[in-house]
């Protein structure tokens, strides 16, 4: 082992040294997609599997599927990926989806074991308060203060929410019962120039989130989950009725006319965006056309 440490730290370069996580910031208690980033292999050698460890409190782990990659699942205690080989000189990602853990104000360590053949790499070491970045560091999660949910009545215009790049409008979902579900809708505008993607979404008004499309089979409208949901550069789209939309599963209590509820979504680029969804009537088909002055 003496061995293999001297030789990783001869060769590894600092920028791609590490096995890392993305996002490295989530919400707690959050339905949210990690990808484990593997830039090199061990010392030159060819990656063989990835396997990673879950922090206390992960309620739900579901790894991607990986072409070449054979999968192994431990209920609550680890996912690993096995196949490959990834070549040391190329990048990939292994990728799942988690229920964060709901220690809002901590940072939760996904330790990852890297093996190349019989070469081991162990991205394990975590600093403890006012320690130094340790040279073999696990990948970290920081879970952000819980917000507290919005209670109560309020104005049913909710203003636009901004972010660097994209600006969310008219959100709205229909009045429900505790337990049932509901469906949320926003406009999102991305006024950069990239092309950004919408990959998760989560409120505290319901026990998941999911995004669907809606398509036509025959005189049938089906629900189809997708995994992600593009907003083009300089463009926008209206999640709206018929179309694509959020799907708020095993809603924690009753939705209310009148009622705000915080939805947080999670995009690809400007990362995550916080909009209130105004409770429309249980047949709305559009957001309130209050006043506007
Ligand atoms: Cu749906």
């Amino acid at each position: 082992m003496k061995k293999l440490l001297a030789l990783l730290l001869a060769t590894a370069s600092p920028a791609m040294a590490h096995v890392t996580i993305d996002p490295t910031e989530a919400s707690p208690a959050s339905y949210t997609r990690l990808a484990f980033r593997v830039g090199h292999g061990c010392g030159g050698a060819a990656t063989t599997a990835i396997e990673v460890a879950l922090p206390e409190g992960t309620t739900v782990a579901r790894p991607m599927a990986k072409p070449g990659w054979e999968i192994a699942v431990e209920p609550g205690a680890s996912i690993a990926w096995r196949g490959g080989p990834l070549a040391d000189d190329r990048y990939d990602e292994f990728v799942m989806l988690v229920r964060t853990p709901a220690r809002g104000g901590e940072a939760v360590a996904f330790p990852v074991t890297q093996r190349c053949g019989e070469t081991v790499a162990a991205w394990t070491q975590v600093a403890g308060e006012g320690e130094a970045r340790p040279r073999f560091p696990a990948p970290l999660l920081r879970l952000a203060q819980a917000a507290a949910p919005t209670q109560g009545h309020a104005a049913p215009q909710t203003p636009a929410v901004t972010a660097a790049t994209l600006s969310l409008e008219n959100g709205w979902t229909r009045a429900a019962g505790q337990g049932r579900q509901g469906a949320g809708f926003v406009t999102i505008r991305n006024t950069g120039t990239e092309p950004d993607r919408l990959v998760a979404a989560s409120s505290p008004a319901a026990s998941r989130v999911e995004l669907h499309t809606s398509l036509r089979e025959g005189d049938v409208m089906r629900m189809r989950p997708v995994e992600t949901i593009e907003i083009p550069a300089g463009g926008s789209v209206a999640l709206a009725p018929g179309g694509f939309h959020m799907m708020l599963l095993g809603l924690t209590r009753s939705l209310e006319v009148g009622q705000v509820i915080p939805l947080s979504l999670r995009f690809e680029r400007a990362g995550q965006v916080t909009v209130n969804l105004t409770v429309q009537a249980a047949g709305a088909r559009g957001p309130a056309q209050g006043h506007q002055h």
